[in-house]
């Protein structure tokens, strides 16, 4: 204890630590892999539909966001911890604000102005990227199932397995399906689960929703760089949910009628059961 009453140990151990938090800062900042190509995307992988950068926009909006608040935050709190400290010698509390009416206001209308914000750019994105045409170029109705997933190409509104335009794929947890897709077309994923909630991410589309029993959802998307990607179930749906994933290929127009000839040589025409189950589900 020092005369006056403070133990100065305490800063001599902040001293001793910092060089140690600043190195494991450090090592944490640079062990992730991310290459500086990588950096402005903050997490998310490089978008592949045409719809994906609005997605990565929102989020480096939000992360620009919270570093405002953020760094004004950490600005207050070191300023109040170096200008602020008891002094030394000094015994007296410090002047105690309280009731301050104008300082209780802003608390009050600065989050609700940020929540108000991030909300009108939430809103105006969802409608766009939920909206969905009359008449999308491709459909493709997606089968979730305990634990894999199978395509239902080209068919009607509600999948007919007699119709001999149509070809279907399906896959297993150890054989996961591959799900073709033409580049710079649009595509419309009509959702269907035969037994419980599945979600269905494409994950370089920076979309996913909710493969739910009796209901059919939907969502569009046009392809616009041509690769191969990884997809998964998104909502934990079972023992091997782990092992529900598939494959998306985004090719050229001709691969993309070539695969579905050659599903259709293997005996995939028409469809697998979609496990739409309710009458009128369509309409929702
Ligand atoms: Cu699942």
């Amino acid at each position: 204890m020092s005369p006056n009453g403070s133990d100065r140990s305490p800063r001599r151990t902040m001293r001793r630590k910092l060089p140690q938090a600043l190195a494991l800062g450090l090592v944490i900042a640079t062990a992730t892999g991310c290459s500086a190509n990588d950096l402005p995307r903050l997490g998310l992988p490089s978008p592949v539909t045409k719809e994906g950068p609005m997605v990565l926009h929102m989020w480096q909006g939000s992360w620009i966001a919270a570093l405002v608040v953020g760094v004004l935050m950490w600005g207050l709190i070191i300023w109040s911890v170096i200008f602020h400290r008891r002094s030394r010698t000094g015994v007296q509390v410090p002047p105690q604000t309280r009731y301050n009416v104008p300082i209780e206001a802003l608390y009050t209308a600065v989050p609700i102005i940020i929540v108000s914000v991030l909300f009108y750019f939430v809103a105006r994105d969802e409608s766009k990227l939920t909206a969905v045409s009359e008449k999308p170029q491709h459909t493709v109705n997606v089968v979730g199932f305990q634990w894999s997933w199978a395509f239902n190409y080209e068919n009607t509104e509600n999948p007919d397995p007699a119709n001999q335009q149509a070809a279907y794929d399906v896959g297993t947890p150890g054989e996961p399906p591959t799900l073709y897709l033409p580049v710079n077309e649009s595509v419309q994923f009509r959702l269907t689960s035969r037994d419980v909630i599945h979600d269905f991410w494409p994950i370089n589309f920076m979309m996913k929703m909710d493969v739910v029993p009796g209901v059919v959802n939907k969502f569009e998307v046009t392809p616009t760089v041509k690769g191969e990607y990884m997809g998964k179930c998104a909502e934990l749906c079972g023992v091997d949910h782990s092992r529900m994933l598939f494959n998306v290929k985004v090719v050229d127009r001709a691969e993309y009628e070539q695969h579905l000839k050659d599903l259709r040589a293997k005996g995939q025409t028409g469809a697998v059961p979609s496990g739409i189950t309710t009458m009128g589900s369509e309409e929702k």
